[in-house]
């Protein structure tokens, strides 16, 4: 049954609402809406699961997962790795985009050609047509690993939306406002799932909370993220 189409008319009261009852699952749809410029697409990246593991594998091997220092001396539960012409790395100097990997001295792994298709295929879906990244983070999650709220800052052109792609483990992703202490949301965010944020949403602050240990089928006891951007 294809809950989607069941399911995307079924907003307010009156005889739909009813209808909500008969499933078991919430409907993805009845979540909080994100803000004017942020889109979840539920399942854009599931047709695209069997290229990216062995494509994110190869990352992997090149530029191995590591944990970075904050400026301020805190190492961070996530681990990160990053692929295409630029990549985002942490250390006691600041953060910063660089076109090598600190810990190589080389370029960052190519960004393999089914990511680069499918943050442009997302794109275009939420309306961003001809969405080009050139930085792709991939963060990776152990069980209790969090992320907190924080605003990205760095890329040069924040007119260029950001791609984010779930995969393994599901999280609680927060959605906060512009200011640190605005009230966040709580979005859960599944394998497969992909967010586009942009326009007026694009700097708010946002973060992840520790991860429950629910391994997953596929990936085990880890979540991976892998946002696109356009950093340079
Ligand atoms: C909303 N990653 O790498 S992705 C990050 O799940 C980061 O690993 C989280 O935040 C993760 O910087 C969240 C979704 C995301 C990325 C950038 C955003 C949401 C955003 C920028 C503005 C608003
Ligand atoms: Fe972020």
């Amino acid at each position: 049954m294809n809950k989607m189409t069941t399911n995307s008319r079924n907003i307010g009261n009156g005889p739909a609402a009813a209808t909500l009852a008969l499933f078991d699952d919430p409907p993805r749809e009845a979540r909080e809406p994100l803000g004017i410029g942020a889109f979840v697409l539920p399942g854009f990246a599931l047709p695209f699961v069997d290229e990216l593991l062995p494509a994110i594998r190869a990352v992997e091997a090149q530029a191995p997962f590591r944990h970075l220092v904050t400026p301020g001396g805190f190492t961070m539960s996530v681990a990160l790795t990053n692929c295409g012409a630029l990549g985002w790395t942490s250390d006691r100097r600041g953060y910063r985009y660089s076109a090598t990997d600190p810990d190589s001295g080389k370029p960052w792994p190519a960004m393999p050609e089914p990511l680069t298709r499918l943050a442009r295929e997302a794109a275009t879906t939420a309306g961003f047509d001809g969405f080009a990244p050139d930085a792709c983070l991939v963060n990776r999650y152990a069980p209790g690993a969090r992320l907190s709220l924080h605003q990205d800052k760095d890329e040069r052109d924040y007119g260029a939306p950001i791609v984010s792609v779930s995969l393994g483990m599901p999280a609680v992703f927060l959605f906060g406002g512009h200011a640190r202490g605005d009230k966040a949301a709580r979005v859960p965010l599944m394998h497969g799932d992909v967010v586009v944020w942009g326009g007026e949403d694009r700097l708010r602050y946002h973060g992840v909370l520790p991860l429950k240990d629910e391994p997953h089928p596929l990936l085990g006891a880890v979540r991976i993220n892998l946002t696109f951007r356009k950093a340079g």
